[in-house]
């Protein structure tokens, strides 16, 4: 089935969403149409098989995966489709997010997930990163890629202002 958004967000769960909906943000500033759902590797292992495995099929161009804690999901994702798969490092509260981090990062050689930092950070860039991707092929996001750090460059002042903490 065509017609899905090109960039797919999974989460391993709701509790996830706090980091990822930064991605979200990130993406709809952007102007870049995304589907965001929750996909368990543990507790909803078939849901994943299923988006993984289907995802070129579905239209989806680049996957932005998050996951905290034994982050099977990135790599399982990546495991099952070629599309760019983007892992975000959700933190944790036992390891803040390490065991995250080295979950998703350490994959073998064959399997690629693009990994990014731990909590948001990682999750708007990859966000970044996606658009980036489909930047690649579309004239009208680079530029409005390139906005976006033009903005960012201008929002940073020259010296501290001694009033903000
Ligand atoms: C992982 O376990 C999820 O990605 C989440 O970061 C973590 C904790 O999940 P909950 O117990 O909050 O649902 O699968």
């Amino acid at each position: 089935m065509l017609g899905s958004p090109p960039v797919a967000i999974i989460m391993g769960s709701q509790s996830d969403w706090a980091t990822m909906r930064n991605a979200a943000e990130t993406l709809h500033a952007l102007g870049v149409a995304y589907d965001a759902r929750i996909v368990s590797a543990h507790r909803t292992p078939d849901r994943l098989v299923s988006f993984a495995k289907g995802a070129r099929e579905a239209g989806f161009k680049v996957v932005i995966a998050g996951a905290g804690g034994a982050a099977h999901l990135p790599g399982m994702t990546a495991a099952m489709t070629s599309l760019p798969v983007f892992g975000v490092p959700v933190e944790s509260k036992a390891l803040s997010g390490q065991d995250s981090l080295l979950s998703i990062v350490q994959m073998p050689a064959g399997i690629p997930v693009g990994t990014l930092a731990i909590g948001r950070a990682g999750a708007v860039n990859a966000a970044l990163l996606a658009a980036a991707v489909l930047a690649l092929t579309d004239a009208g996001l680079a530029e409005r890629l390139d906005a976006w750090r033009d903005r960012q460059t201008a929002s940073v002042g020259e010296r501290p202002d001694p009033s903000q903490a």
